[in-house]
């Protein structure tokens, strides 16, 4: 191995290849501290030739390569196995902002850029990049395409491959792809740009990418409601997109049992809306035109919702930090999660015909067979997708409790997500945490299609080997 290490400082110069364990360390654990791995080498490449290069090395070795951004994600899928013999390729210096053209309304940039950077960078054009997500501090743009990342403005803007024109990408071969070509409209053939975006590093490493932009809006309304149970959230979240249609920019949905967690561990994060409702509703409406004009309208619709009993109370953030408080109230709920310890976590999503009798059930189920387990069920409503997370009893032995019980509640969790037609994965991904969950619940012709297409780019099996799937 040591002239495969030689010839990574030849290509990178020897700074950029880190073999000490302490220097290693840092890119070998996950965000949540659920995965640990063991690393051949970390390797740091400044240009997208470094990438390839290094790509042709490792391929020439057979050894397999574990691409990683700003590691947040949720999945395992940037933390390399326990072998020792993978390399971890870390693209965080890979961070420049290439081009903003403004008259095409895109941003060209590379692939360690981080999230908030372009979202800032983007803001100094005058222009909105509304990809937003609770880790945009450290996630980085290369991640979020190989995750496909929703977040919270999914439901106006879509989700990061709606928001992708253009890829480069370096094949498992050490090729470079170049389809940085930032058109709305390319009918060429099959779509490979869809096909890298989202595939966790498994089928190309993403190097850099052309992003949509959106104007600004000039302004933004923020309100905090309380509702009773998920009917009348449905119905009021219809009620919204029918009023604002495409003003409705967030639509997020707390449980007073995931706000409970919030402010045992934040008090500071506590629920404004008094007595503890059962489901709290956090909705932004943005708007191009005037304050008076999307304010007005936010107050029609939640007059209109009073009258219909949909709601039973509402605060409007009277100023810009009121309703950053109101986010930061919603995002803080999964660093509670991870104050309070390990969980387990399901990001699914349910068509929002069937979401109340997916939670009734759901609920019932896992109440009855786990006694005193606090149900943290959270998120993006306004897309069907619920974070269904599962905290141990108060007092029990987190990891003992998670040990012993895991595989029976995912079982559980994706058992009824399948019937009622939803997906075990809405925006997390796969990686390496959900792989016996996306081969049981796939379906085997989309499964052995996946593996057919992943054969078929990395015959060799070098890229994020047993993330995603297995071959
Ligand atoms: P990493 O974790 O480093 O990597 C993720 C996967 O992508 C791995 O499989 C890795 O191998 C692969 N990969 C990384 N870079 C590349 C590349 N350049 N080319 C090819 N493959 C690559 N996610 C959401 O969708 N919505 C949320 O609302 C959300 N909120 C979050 C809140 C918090 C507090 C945290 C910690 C995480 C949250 N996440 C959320 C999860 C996570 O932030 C996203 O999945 C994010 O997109 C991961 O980006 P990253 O740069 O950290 O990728
Ligand atoms: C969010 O929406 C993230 O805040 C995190 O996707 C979800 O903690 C979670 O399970
Ligand atoms: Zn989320």
């Amino acid at each position: 191995m040591q002239s495969l290490l030689d010839q990574f400082a030849a290509a990178l110069g020897k700074q950029y290849v880190l073999t000490d364990q302490r220097d290693k360390a840092p890119y070998l654990t996950d965000w949540r501290k659920r995965y640990t791995g063991k690393a051949l080498a970390v390797l740091l490449p400044k240009t997208t030739d470094e990438v390839s290069h290094i790509v042709k090395l490792c391929a020439a070795s057979n050894v397999a390569i574990v691409p990683q951004g700003g590691h947040t994600g949720f999945c395992g899928g940037a933390t390399p196995d326990s072998s020792g013999q993978q390399i971890i390729l870390n693209l965080k210096r890979m961070n420049q902002i290439r081009e903003i053209d403004v008259a095409n309304q895109t941003i060209t940039l590379e692939a360690g850029c981080i999230l908030q950077t372009i979202q800032e960078s983007a803001a100094a054009q005058d222009f909105l990049f509304p990809l937003s997500l609770g880790a945009e501090g450290s996630c980085m743009i290369g991640g979020n395409l190989a995750t496909n990342a929703g977040g919270t403005n999914v439901l106006r803007y879509g989700n990061t491959r709606d928001l992708c024109l253009g890829l480069e990408v370096v094949t498992a071969q050490g090729e470079i792809w170049n389809g940085m070509k930032g058109l709305r409209k390319d009918n060429t053939g099959y779509d490979l740009r869809d096909l890298f975006i989202g595939s966790e590093g498994t089928l190309g490493i993403i190097t850099a990418a052309v992003m949509k932009l959106y104007p600004l809006p000039i302004s933004q309304w923020t309100t905090l409601v309380a509702t009773k149970d998920i009917a009348s959230t449905i119905a009021l979240l219809n009620l919204f997109q029918k009023r604002a249609t495409s003003l409705l920019t967030g639509f997020e949905m707390m449980t007073q049992e995931s706000l409970a967690l919030n402010e045992k561990h934040f008090p500071q994060m506590a629920n404004p809306l008094p007595g503890h409702p059962p489901l709290t509703v956090l909705i932004e409406l943005s708007d191009h035109e005037s304050e008076e004009h999307v304010r007005k309208l936010l107050e029609t619709v939640l007059e209109e919702a009073f009258s219909a009993n949909l709601i039973n109370d509402a605060i409007i953030a009277s100023n810009l930090s009121q309703a950053n408080a109101f986010w930061q109230m919603r995002e803080h709920i999964t660093l509670a999660q991870a104050e309070e310890g390990a969980n387990l976590k399901h990001d699914i999503t349910i068509p929002l015909s069937l979401l109340d009798t997916f939670i009734q059930e759901t609920d019932a189920l896992i109440r009855a067979s786990y006694p005193g387990v606090r149900i943290i069920n959270f998120g993006h409503l306004g897309d069907g997708n619920l974070h269904y997370n599962i905290a141990p009893p108060p007092g029990s032995d987190p990891n003992s409790f998670n040990l012993a019980n895991e595989k029976a509640i995912h079982e559980l969790v994706y058992a009824q997500v399948e019937r009622c037609q939803g997906s075990i994965s809405a925006e997390h991904g796969v990686g390496q945490l959900k792989l016996d969950g996306l081969r049981a619940h796939k379906g085997a012709v989309a499964h052995d299609l996946m593996k057919t297409l992943k054969r078929a780019l990395d015959p060799q099996n070098i890229l994020n080997p047993h993330k995603v799937v297995s071959i």
